[in-house]
């Protein structure tokens, strides 16, 4: 039989830290509300939380590398609504806060989630915030959970 690895969506002691960025927080404020809602339901306690806000999502990389830097947390869960614009400044902003999310989870060996919305219109960031189309800080979130738990079965790096 192979052996299977694979994280339960059980949160142990470890603290969290998430990452929102204020711009556009009718639609941010959300995605942290599902953000903090799984991490409660998930058996995270209040003081095992600590929630970052940035101006916007440009700057979600930078306070997330300090986060990583600072030891105290399993994940870091990333937060933000990009929305298109009449420019193309969306996609520069898009391409390298993914990017440099990536690179942190490399950089620092932490799971660092991507929770920041890359949407066309309002309508379709308030789908993915809490709307028809669920809520990207819920999703985020678990994916988080799922992580350190993963990699607590598959034991440290050396
Ligand atoms: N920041 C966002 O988080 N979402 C956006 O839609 C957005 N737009 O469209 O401009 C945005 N811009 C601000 C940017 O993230 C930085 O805060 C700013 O450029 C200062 O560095």
């Amino acid at each position: 039989m192979p052996q299977v690895l694979s994280g339960r969506l059980i949160a142990g002691s470890e603290s969290y830290a998430i990452v929102v960025a204020r711009f556009n927080d009718l639609i941010t404020q959300r995605l942290l509300d599902g953000a903090v809602d799984t991490l409660l339901r998930h058996g995270v306690g209040d003081d095992q939380i600590t929630v970052a806000w940035v101006p916007g999502s440009f700057e979600i990389p930078l306070a997330a590398d300090r986060l990583a830097k600072t030891g105290k947390y399993a994940a870091i869960i990333c937060l933000g609504a990009v929305i298109q614009g009449q420019t193309t400044h969306h996609e520069y902003i898009n391409h390298q806060v993914a990017a440099a999310i990536m690179e942190l989870n490399h950089q620092h060996d932490l799971p660092v989630t991507f929770g920041v919305l890359t949407c066309q219109s309002m309508e379709q960031a308030l789908d993915r915030a809490g709307g028809k189309a669920g809520n990207k800080g819920h999703e985020a979130t678990l994916a988080a959970i799922e992580m350190v738990q993963l990699l607590k079965s598959i034991g440290p790096s050396k």
